[in-house]
C-alpha cells in the first residue's frame, strides 16, 4: 500500500467527515436551487443535488481537479523530465487527497500499483469468452465486473467492517483496479486488432507510458501523448453520466469493481464517452465523402448541415454544462500544434471543423453550445501515433475516468454518503403542480 496516500487521507478524514456532518446537521434546510417541472423533464441540468469535492467543472472555465486548471495540473504535477507530459497517477493523488504529491510521494504510488497490476488470469479467460468483435467498450465492462470477485471491500464488508472503515478496503479496491486497468484494455486492444498476445509491462516505464507499451505502441512520442490523455480524461465533477452512475451504485455498498463497470456502461453511450468513437467516424465519412483530402470550409458546412438536416447530432461539439471551448480540447489542440501534427490531413480537418462547425450550430440556434468537447480532438490524435481503431477509444477514455471515479466513491465512503434516493413524480402530478 502506498502508506503516503493511506496517511494523508486518514490524516484528512476526520475533518472532512466533521465539516460534512456539522452542514448535515445544523444546515441541512439551506436552499441550494429548485427542482423545477423543467429540470425534471430535461435529465435534471443544473440541479444542484450531488457533492462531489475531487473536481468542480465551472460552465465557461472548464474543469478544476481539486481547484488547478488543466495547465495548471500540468504544469505543477511531477514529470518523468522535464518537458514532457505529468504522470496522471500524480492527478489521481491530487484528486483522492487534495494535495499535489511530491515527486516521492508519485514514485511510491507507481511502484506501489505496479506491485499490484497481476490480472487473474479468470478475467482473461472471460474476455476469451467473448466474441474478439464484441465492441472493445463490452469486454472492458466484461472485466471489470468480474474482477468483482477481487474485492476487497466486499469480503471484509461481509465479515462485518464497520461503518467508519468502509473507505479503507474501498482504497484498496481502488488501487487494485487501477493498477490493473491498462493491463486489461492492452488485451483488450490486441485481442481485438492485432491477433492477441499480451505484451508484458516495462518495469522501466510509468503506469500510463506502460499502457501504450502494452498495447505494442513503442514511441516514447505517444507515451508522453497517453500520459495527457490519461490526464485530462480523469475527472468531471460529479453529475456527468459515468461518475453519476458509478455513485449511484456505490451508494447501494456496491463494491469498486462493480460501480465502476456500471459507470463504464453509462461512458459507452454516444451522447458521452463513445462520442471520441464517433467522432473519428464522422470525420472519416466526412474526408471520404470529399475524396480523402482536407475538406474546405464550405464542404465542411455541406456536410455539417446534412448532419443536423437528418436529425443527427455533430459528435464532439456541445455539452450539457461548458458553455465555452472545452479546456481538454484546447489541450489536445495545442500540443498537437507545439509537436507539429497540424500538417497531418485527420488532425487538420479536426482544426478546420473548429473553425466552421461552431458557426453552424450557432446558425442552427439549438444546442446551448457550439463550442468542441473533449472527444472532437482525442481520436485525430490516436491516428496520428497509428492508433486507427476507433471503437477502442472509449476504453483509453474509460481507463482514465476509473480514477476520477474511484476518487470519487473513496471519498463518498470516507464521508459515509447516505444511499441515493430521489423522489419521482408522475406526468399527473406535474400537470397538477402546473396548475393544469
Ligand atoms: N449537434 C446537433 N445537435 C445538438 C448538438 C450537436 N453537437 N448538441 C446539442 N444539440 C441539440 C440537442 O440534441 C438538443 O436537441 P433537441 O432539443 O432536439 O433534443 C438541443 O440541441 C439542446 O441541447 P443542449 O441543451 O444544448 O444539450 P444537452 O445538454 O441536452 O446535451 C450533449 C449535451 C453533449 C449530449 C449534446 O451537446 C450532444 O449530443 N453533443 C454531441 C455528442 C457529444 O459530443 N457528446 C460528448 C459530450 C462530452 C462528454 O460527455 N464526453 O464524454
Amino acid at each position: 500500500m502506498s502508506t503516503s496516500l493511506k496517511s494523508r487521507l486518514a490524516e484528512k478524514i476526520p475533518a472532512w467527515r466533521a465539516d460534512v456532518r456539522t452542514l448535515a446537521k445544523e444546515h441541512g434546510d439551506v436552499v441550494l436551487g429548485e427542482a423545477t417541472v423543467g429540470k425534471a423533464l430535461t435529465g435534471m441540468r443544473g440541479l444542484k443535488a450531488l457533492v462531489c469535492d475531487t473536481s468542480y467543472l465551472d460552465p465557461m472555465e472548464g474543469i478544476r481537479f481539486r481547484g488547478y486548471t488543466i495547465p495548471e495540473s500540468r504544469a505543477a504535477l511531477p514529470k518523468p523530465a522535464a518537458g514532457l507530459e505529468a504522470y496522471p497517477t500524480g492527478l489521481w493523488f491530487l484528486l483522492l487527497t487534495g494535495d499535489l504529491p511530491t515527486e516521492a510521494e508519485v514514485a511510491e504510488l507507481e511502484a506501489d500499483l505496479a506491485s499490484r497490476a497481476t490480472v487473474p488470469d479468470y478475467v482473461f479467460a472471460a474476455l476469451d469468452a467473448l466474441p474478439t468483435d464484441t465492441h472493445p467498450m463490452v469486454q472492458f465492462s466484461t472485466a471489470i465486473t468480474v474482477m468483482s470477485n477481487e474485492s476487497k471491500f466486499a469480503k471484509a464488508y461481509a465479515e462485518g467492517l464497520g461503518k467508519g472503515d468502509y473507505w479503507q478496503p474501498t482504497l484498496e479496491d481502488a488501487l487494485d483496479l487501477i493498477a490493473r486497468l491498462p493491463v486489461v484494455a492492452a488485451y483488450i486492444y490486441r485481442r481485438a486488432y492485432k491477433g492477441g498476445g499480451r505484451i508484458e509491462a516495462d518495469p522501466n516505464k510509468d503506469w500510463g507510458a506502460n499502457f501504450a507499451h502494452m498495447m505494442g505502441v513503442d514511441n516514447a512520442q505517444y507515451e508522453d501523448l497517453m500520459r495527457l490523455y490519461l490526464l485530462i480524461h480523469t475527472d468531471h465533477e460529479g453529475g456527468n453520466v459515468s461518475a453519476h452512475t458509478s455513485h449511484v451504485v456505490s451508494s447501494a455498498l456496491s463494491d469498486v469493481y462493480l460501480s465502476v463497470a456500471a459507470g463504464i456502461n453509462g461512458l459507452a453511450g454516444p451522447l458521452h464517452g463513445l462520442a471520441n468513437q464517433e467522432c473519428l467516424k464522422w470525420l472519416n465519412t466526412l474526408m471520404a465523402h470529399f475524396g480523402g483530402n482536407v475538406p474546405t470550409e464550405e464542404q465542411v458546412r455541406e456536410y455539417a448541415w446534412d448532419t443536423l438536416n437528418a436529425r443527427r447530432v455533430i459528435p464532439g461539439f456541445g455539452h450539457a454544462v461548458l458553455r465555452n471551448t472545452d479546456p481538454r480540447y484546447i489541450a489536445q489542440r495545442e500540443y498537437s500544434l507545439a509537436k507539429g501534427m497540424g500538417e497531418h490531413p485527420v488532425v487538420a480537418t479536426v482544426h478546420r471543423l473548429f473553425d466552421v462547425i461552431p458557426g453552424v450550430l450557432k446558425e442552427h440556434g439549438k444546442a446551448k453550445s457550439p463550442w468542441p468537447n473533449v472527444d472532437a480532438h482525442s481520436g485525430a490524435l490516436q491516428v496520428y501515433y497509428g492508433v486507427t481503431e476507433a471503437d477502442f477509444y472509449t476504453v483509453l477514455f474509460g481507463v482514465s475516468r476509473a480514477m476520477g471515479i474511484t476518487s470519487q466513491i473513496v471519498w463518498d465512503r470516507a464521508m459515509g454518503s447516505s444511499l441515493e434516493r430521489p423522489k419521482s413524480v408522475t406526468v399527473a402530478m406535474l400537470k397538477e403542480a402546473a396548475g393544469i
